[in-house]
């Protein structure tokens, strides 16, 4: 068991409309982030804001007052490049100053295009070669096991990066050493960086492919925090084997003009653009 710190998230207890609030306000931030930075990949970062806040706002054990915890929750990005969406979450919740947001790729900055843990200790892994962080999550689950427990893992990817290779030696692995202190997570938003995931590799069917590896998998809407939360929740429970959470998206989720449009992968919104972006977002804050 683990021990008996309080943490932050532990202490917060949101209602469903405080968390679709916090989600808007981060997809503003990221659309800010690359219109300043003038590139990035505002698609895959749109798509995982809510199982990211969910994730640090809901579920995970973490302090950003003592990033340094030798106990909190671990959090891999493997999708490295959407790392607007963990800045924009981590920055809110005061691990560094919001300010700092619009310094994203720019020389210097401790906001890499890509994770960083050499310019930013709290972030757990530098991803950004695709399909490496679940093997990194399965040392951090492995160390956690023998430190009894310490800690829960917790390794976000995209759906394209499953296409790599190394994710089928960490699936195969993962249930071997019964981990069942990770949960793993696919943002399934299918799309990638030259087209849609049916199109270059399909990865139907999916979840049989990874209960076939011994998981235990969970399907849900990526979108819906009751479900998001409800899954994160569940794999806590399962005993024996790790929890892959296929999580239905959308790609550029938010903004109509990104919402699956493969272009928008890679691509950073002009001023205008940007502008557009933002008052629909802007537009969809729920009155009352
Ligand atoms: C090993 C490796 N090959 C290629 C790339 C270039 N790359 C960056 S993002 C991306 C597409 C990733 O697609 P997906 O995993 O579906 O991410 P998402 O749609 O969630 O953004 C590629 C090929 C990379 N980062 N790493």
């Amino acid at each position: 068991m683990p021990p008996a710190i309080e943490s932050m998230t532990q202490r917060q207890t949101l209602s469903y409309r405080e968390l679709k609030e916090i989600a808007r306000e981060v997809r503003i931030d990221i659309i800010r982030m690359l219109a300043e930075a003038g590139s990035g990949h505002p698609g895959g970062s749109l798509s995982a804001v809510e199982i990211v806040v969910s994730l640090f706002y809901q579920i995970m054990r973490h302090d950003p007052k003592r990033p340094d915890w030798p106990h909190r929750d671990r959090f891999v990005l493997s999708k490295g490049h959407a790392c607007p969406v963990l800045y924009a979450t981590l920055a809110r919740l005061g691990y560094f100053p919001r300010e700092e947001l619009m310094t994203l790729r720019k020389l210097g900055s401790r906001l890499q295009g890509h994770p960083d843990p050499a310019a930013l200790p709290f972030l757990e892994a530098a991803t950004g070669a695709l399909g490496q962080g679940l093997s990194v999550a399965i040392g951090m689950a492995l160390a956690s096991k023998l430190e009894k427990n310490a800690w829960h893992t917790y390794c976000l990817m995209g759906d394209g990066e499953t296409q790599e290779g190394q994710v089928w030696e960490a699936a195969m692995s993962a249930p071997k050493f019964k981990l069942d202190n990770l949960t793993a997570i696919i943002d399934y938003n299918k799309g990638q960086i030259d087209g849609h995931t049916w199109e270059v590799m399909d990865l139907e069917p999916i979840a049989d492919k990874w209960r076939a590896f011994n998981w235990k998998v969970l399907t849900i809407d990526g979108h819906d925090f009751q479900k998001v939360i409800a899954a994160f929740k569940e794999a806590r429970t399962i005993k024996e084997r790790p929890t892959m959470i296929i999580a239905h998206t959308v790609k550029g989720k938010g903004v109509s003009f990104m919402e699956n449009v493969i272009a928008w992968h890679g691509k950073a919104p002009s001023k205008e653009e940007a502008e557009k972006a933002i008052q629909e977002l802007k537009d969809q804050k729920e009155e009352g």
